[in-house]
């Protein structure tokens, strides 16, 4: 980075001592990862510098010879990888991603059906403050209060009374599998599309350590960055029937030019996840989430639905007498970190809630096996029972840091040595 150093020292230091901590921390937020040097090259890359509005072969621009043929790549890899009929890749994040679906498919006031955003769904798939709940009319549906799973019969009598236009499958903090096929069954019987969400484990699928929606959904929107391991963006993947529908909503309906820098990573990650030491990868991704929920079981956490069965565990903390927050700015001090998340039923406020949510995908990428998960549980209990003890923090921070120069991150291998 000699000529950013050059420069603009500030931003360059800025991002010297991010890449610092991404290496000397221990990085649990479930919804990112590390990408490979290669993903970060093309996402640097001249690709950058261009404009593509349209797409492959029907441009507005002149000069598409080589973004045409990025865009081709990115596309056919992603339909290999998922068994997809048709994917656009231009949606810059989840977010224009859902908001395109809606628009392809709805008109202002249209009845949407999502998770409840506090009880592990998205703020897109209806929430009040979102877009998505201002323009749409958004119902949603909860987890059961004694165990926090989800209940399919008490799904299914909501979309028979709401009948939604789009009933949407996916979360951002639900520890299990999602059962698509009787997603599928509600869907049909209610008249809706189906529209799933796989943003948080689109790695999984991809991986084959998790079952796919994609035989079953209508619409699938991902985000490219969580356990997909690629770098910040989306796609959309459809039945062929929707592919003009989906396209003309993504351009012109809600974006401009696509992020051609962005595709290419698309492209390169996409490669990487078509491989079998990418399958290696999401199976230990799902191996280290139960190994680390199984000790913070026995620990006397309350994992909300008992387990995980994917990258993420979400744990109420009301039995261990701390808030969400407070756990996770500790967490944090001590070289681990997370983010405070709502739980079903949370009586706390959405700043400070109830529970702290933990993936595993991000650790699992620099090599970070069980017996290491067990270590994070017991440091996360460690620095819980003693929340306010900064000696603690510093102690378990300097030994999450030793542990951590064994383990280089993908990309920052550069900083051990
Ligand atoms: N912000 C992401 C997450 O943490 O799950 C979802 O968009």
């Amino acid at each position: 980075m000699k000529h950013l150093k050059e420069q603009d020292p500030e931003i360059y230091r800025c991002i010297q001592e991010e890449e610092l901590r991404q290496h000397e921390k221990i990085r649990l937020i479930a919804s990112e990862n590390y990408v490979s040097a290669a993903v970060m090259e093309a996402t640097g890359s001249v690709l950058t510098n261009k404009y593509s509005e349209g797409y492959p072969g029907k441009r507005y621009y002149e000069g598409q010879q080589l973004i045409d043929q990025v865009e081709a790549l990115a596309i056919e890899r992603a339909k290999a990888v998922f068994g997809a009929e048709h994917v656009n890749v231009q949606p810059y994040s989840g977010s224009p991603a859902n908001l395109s679906v809606f628009l392809a498919f709805l008109k202002p006031g249209d009845t949407i059906l999502g998770m409840a955003l506090p009880h592990g769904g998205h703020l897109t798939h209806g929430a009040k403050v979102s877009i998505s709940g201002k323009y749409f009319h958004a119902e949603s549906y909860s987890l059961e209060r004694e165990g926090g799973q989800l209940n399919y019969d008490t799904l299914r009598e909501k979309a028979l009374a709401c009948r939604p236009k789009i009933l949407i499958a996916g979360y951002s903090a639900y520890p299990r599998i999602l059962d698509f096929a009787r997603f599928r069954a509600i869907a049909d019987e209610c008249g809706a599309l189906l529209l799933v969400d796989m943003a948080h484990f689109a790695g999984l699928v991809a991986g084959k350590a998790h079952p796919s929606p994609v035989p079953y959904a209508d619409i699938l929107t991902t985000t490219t960055h969580k356990t997909l391991r690629g770098p910040r963006g989306a796609m959309i993947l459809c039945k062929a029937e929707h592919a003009q529908a989906i396209d003309k909503a993504v351009f012109p309906g809600t974006q401009g030019g696509p992020h051609n820098h962005t595709t290419a990573a698309i492209a390169v990650a996409l490669k990487e996840a078509d491989s079998e030491a990418f399958k290696q990868y999401a199976a230990q991704v799902v191996r280290n989430a139960k190994a680390l929920a199984a000790t913070l079981l026995e620990r006397g956490y309350d994992l909300v639905t008992g387990g995980t069965d994917n990258h993420l565990m979400l744990i109420d903390l009301s039995n261990k007498g701390i808030s969400g927050k407070t756990a996770a700015q500790a967490l944090d001090a001590a070289g681990l970190v997370l983010n405070c998340n709502a739980v079903p039923f949370d009586t706390r406020k959405p700043f400070d809630p109830s529970g702290i949510r933990i993936g595993s995908a991000a650790v699992t990428s620099r090599g970070f096996k069980e017996a290491q998960m067990e270590q994070i549980g017991i440091w996360i209990d460690t620095v819980i029972q003693n929340s306010t003890n900064g000696a603690v923090q510093a102690q378990v921070a300097a030994e999450v840091k030793e542990l951590c120069r064994s383990y280089p991150a993908p990309g920052l291998e550069h900083l051990v040595g």
